[in-house]
């Protein structure tokens, strides 16, 4: 295997981890003249469920009846002969529906999809303990962490100006526990990196930590 195909497998590999979370699918009961819960969240790609549990209502999208996207997704009664109504949302956004006969007496609620991007992009924060001594260090500083779990890791340097520095771990997989890492302060373009503050980005587990760590000359 080359580099450019090690490349592209850790790519594929934090890829294949960031598309993990299964599917989920999400019941909406219908609860008199209301449906229960009337607002939700969900992530693309998931389903929901409307469930009947008396009388004769409608599933409709849209926000009423001269809404432009009025039954564009689905339009389904939701009675006896008809007790239940599947959609899969596959797009990001908010899809108001309603019951067709009980919309003036507030039947609708509203489904948010949020992009699997948005999801990717909000990470618990501190639970890997991500520390650098000494700090000013010269020449070089220990990094250390800990993971929950073994996981693909990616720890990489930054300059104050956001430009990446230095790639100490590139998606390599590393095993539950304390793990450490020197940085000697020399850059992938191969020069010693100039006095200042670095930011040290470590992510792994879905998490994603940093800190700040000066190169004194
Ligand atoms: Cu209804």
């Amino acid at each position: 295997m080359n580099y450019r195909n090690v490349r592209a497998a850790c790519l594929l590999a934090v890829l294949v981890t960031a598309a993990a979370a299964p599917a989920a699918t999400h019941i909406i009961t219908q609860s008199g003249f209301a449906f229960s819960p009337s607002d939700i969240s969900i992530n693309v790609g998931d389903t929901v469920q409307w469930v009947w549990t008396g009388g004769f209502h409608t599933v409709t999208n849209g926000l009423n009846l001269s809404d432009p996207t009025l039954a564009t997704l689905f339009d389904s009664p939701l009675d006896s002969t008809h007790p239940t109504l599947s959609h899969t949302f596959t797009s990001p956004g908010t899809v108001p529906f309603f019951c067709r006969p009980h919309l003036l007496m507030g039947m609708t609620g509203s489904v948010t999809v949020q992009a699997a991007s948005a999801v990717d992009q909000t990470p618990a924060l501190g639970a890997l303990g991500l520390a650098g001594a000494p700090n000013p260090f010269n020449p070089r500083a220990v990094i250390t962490y800990a993971l929950p779990e073994a996981a693909s890791v990616r720890l990489s340097v930054f300059d104050m100006a956001g430009r990446l520095v230095k790639v100490l771990a590139d998606g390599t997989v590393q095993g539950a526990g304390r793990q450490e890492t020197t940085w000697d302060g020399v850059g992938d373009d191969g020069g010693h990196a100039a006095a200042g503050v670095y930011v040290v980005a470590v992510e792994a587990s879905g998490l994603r930590e940093s800190i700040k760590l000066t190169l004194a000359k």
